[in-house]
């Protein structure tokens, strides 16, 4: 068994321990192990063989887990898994996806009707049968309609950081076919979307065709979906994701990006624009339409060019006008990832985090930056092992003296403070007061009806010792919808009293997005980039929030982990 297949099994069976309403630092556990196990360089399986080593010397697993690996290595299950299973069908599983559907609702939509798939779901909730349970509605039914919808829609798509680091992995594996000079991935990872339905890759070199087929022969390879002189599909990897990968001509490269990045709809009004100009656009290049020569077909930017437009970035390119911004000569000059001096919302192991303050410095220092700022959790996330404001006092001491020991760098001492459920916070002002940055975050109360949620958040946007609003949407991509407010209003106060928002580069969240990003910019906000990082790993996330933020129109000056260290603890001070 992998890591990964380990770490699966263990968080799906947290899940159904969840449904089965069980202690919940006893799930944390699971959900803990899961991630360290994911993480971790050798082999699990192997350790646990190993009658001379002791799993639990692993941070992070314990007693109880370790006899649960020990089982599962052995068998493939174990008992509590297995007492699970007997309880809840494993389609149970699937429902937990469903946004606004949460476990305590499966447990006794399955403890009353045996529904345990989507399809049945779906049907109770149009026969009004959700009803006739203790505290669900028609509201509630209607809403898990619109969450069965957002799901079918999401089935299939990818976080963007699995897709991306099978692209890294991929263009590793290619390249060592001889003859082959370019590997690009294309589609909507090139363009930096939040999600992703495959993967595109271009291939170029005097031999590319050899490497369409070695790509099917890659290890990973499930199934090959289509294998010919051009083109080769296949599914990869435990999530069966699909690859397609072209082999592409030098001379045409420049037009089969463009083709193949996309968006259809960039695409779309692109060749409209070339046709106007009596020009015709395809994968192999421009071509002039009465004689169908060719103008440009090598790079991207000589085809921009011939079309009378200035290159324009991937992230850009979804036909929410971007070539008119280009006609204009109005396209924003976009932050990118070497802008970024400092990563400001991470935990530690004080609270969820994997390691400690002085780890997580050293990591960021490596990354090259000038600062970053611990952020741990606040009380009322008690599941996180929150702090208490005597443990934040003392957290604060000792931020600075770790801090001390550092030359060239700074850590900054913060709190990312849970917002009550009326929009007062976790922490008492006297001990705010004493943060060099604030970060407030809703982990709860997220189905408040619109109205109460606005109010709840204006109170949040009103609060003095407040600096960042993190994850302003709280969405969970392919899990859970943002909550209801209304962002125009939140966002217009934000930018009037200087509370910055977050972009969560977190792959799971990435939020705010490209169309609140682009909202929350008229009314003069200004954002941070956060990898809201658990594990010094985390901070290679910070390339996924940039791309966001690019995918948002922002450019350095709208981003404050561009400034130096003085100007930016200015910025997040509201005193
Ligand atoms: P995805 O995979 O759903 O995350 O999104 P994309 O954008 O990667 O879409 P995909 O993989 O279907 O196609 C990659 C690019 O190739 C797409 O952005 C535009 C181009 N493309 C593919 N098929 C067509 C087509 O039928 N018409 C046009 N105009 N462009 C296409
Ligand atoms: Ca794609
Ligand atoms: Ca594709
Ligand atoms: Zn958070």
């Amino acid at each position: 068994m992998t890591n990964k297949e380990i770490a699966n099994t263990l968080s799906e069976t947290a899940d159904l321990m969840e449904i089965a309403g069980m202690d919940g630092f006893r799930i944390r556990s699971y959900r803990n192990a899961a991630v360290v196990i994911e993480s971790h360089t050798e082999g699990i399986a192997d350790i646990v063989r190993d009658s001379g080593r002791d799993v639990t010397t692993i941070k992070g697993i314990g007693k109880g887990i370790a006899s649960a690996l020990h089982e599962l290595v052995e068998r493939g299950s174990f008992e509590r898994r297995d007492e699970l299973l007997e309880k809840y069908p494993p389609t149970t599983l699937e429902l937990l996806k469903i946004p606004g559907l949460g476990p305590k609702s499966i447990a006794l939509i399955y403890g009353t009707y045996r529904v345990s798939t989507i399809e049945a779901l779906e049907e109770l909730c149009r026969e009004h049968k959700l009803q006739e349970l203790p505290r669900m509605g028609e509201k509630l039914e209607q809403k898990i309609l619109r969450g069965i919808e957002n799901y079918k829609r999401g089935a299939g798509r990818f976080l963007v950081d699995l897709v991306d680091r099978a692209a890294e992995e991929l263009v590793a594996y290619l390249s060592e076919v001889e003859g082959v000079e370019k590997i690009t991935p294309a589609g909507s990872l090139r363009r930096g979307k939040e999600t992703i339905g495959d993967l595109d890759l271009l291939v170029t070199g005097p031999n590319a065709r050899a490497a369409l087929d070695h790509f099917v022969k890659h290890p990973e390879v499930k199934e090959v979906l289509g294998h010919g002189e051009t083109k080769a599909s296949a599914r990869i990897g435990a999530m069966g994701l699909q690859v397609d990968v072209r082999a592409v001509n030098a001379s045409s490269y420049g037009a089969a990006m463009m083709y193949f990045t996309g968006s259809k709809e960039h695409n779309v009004a692109i060749r409209d624009r070339a046709v106007r100009m009596g020009l015709s656009l395809n994968e192999y290049g421009l071509k002039r339409t009465a004689d169908g020569e060719i103008v440009a077909a090598g790079s991207e930017e000589e085809i921009y060019g011939k079309l009378g437009l200035p290159w324009i970035a991937p992230e850009l390119r979804e036909n929410t006008g971007e070539i008119e911004a280009a006609l204009d000569g109005e396209l924003p000059k976009l932050v990118e990832l070497g802008d970024v001096h400092c990563d400001v919302h991470m935990h530690t192991h004080e609270t969820d985090g994997h390691h400690s303050i002085a780890e997580m410095a050293e990591a960021g220092k490596k990354k090259g930056y000038t600062h970053i700022a611990i952020t741990d959790h606040s009380q009322a996330l008690a599941m996180a092992n929150g702090l208490d404001e005597k443990r934040l006092l003392e957290q604060i001491e000792e931020v600075r003296r770790v801090s001390d020991e550092f030359e060239d760098f700074t850590i900054l001492a913060g709190c990312e403070v849970d917002i009550l459920k009326d929009g007062r916070m976790d922490i008492d002002d006297e001990v705010l007061a004493q943060l060099d940055v604030v970060i407030a975050s809703v982990h709860s109360y997220m189905n408040l009806e619109e109205a109460e949620m606005t109010e709840r958040l204006l109170r949040v946007v009103e609060n003095p010792y407040v600096s960042i609003l993190g994850h302003p949407t709280g969405r969970l991509l392919l899990r859970r919808e943002p909550y209801s407010y209304d962002f125009e209003r939140i966002a217009d106060e934000a930018g009037r009293r200087g509370i910055r928002m977050e972009i969560n580069a977190s792959p799971g969240r990435l939020d705010l997005d490209a169309t609140h990003l682009r909202i929350a910019k008229t009314k003069g906000v200004k954002f941070v980039i956060s990898t809201d990082a658990h594990d010094t790993r985390h901070l290679d996330n910070m390339k996924y929030g940039v791309a966001m933020a690019r995918r948002g129109w922002l450019e350095a000056g709208d981003v404050l982990n561009t400034l130096p260290l003085g100007e930016f603890r200015k910025a997040v001070r509201r005193d």
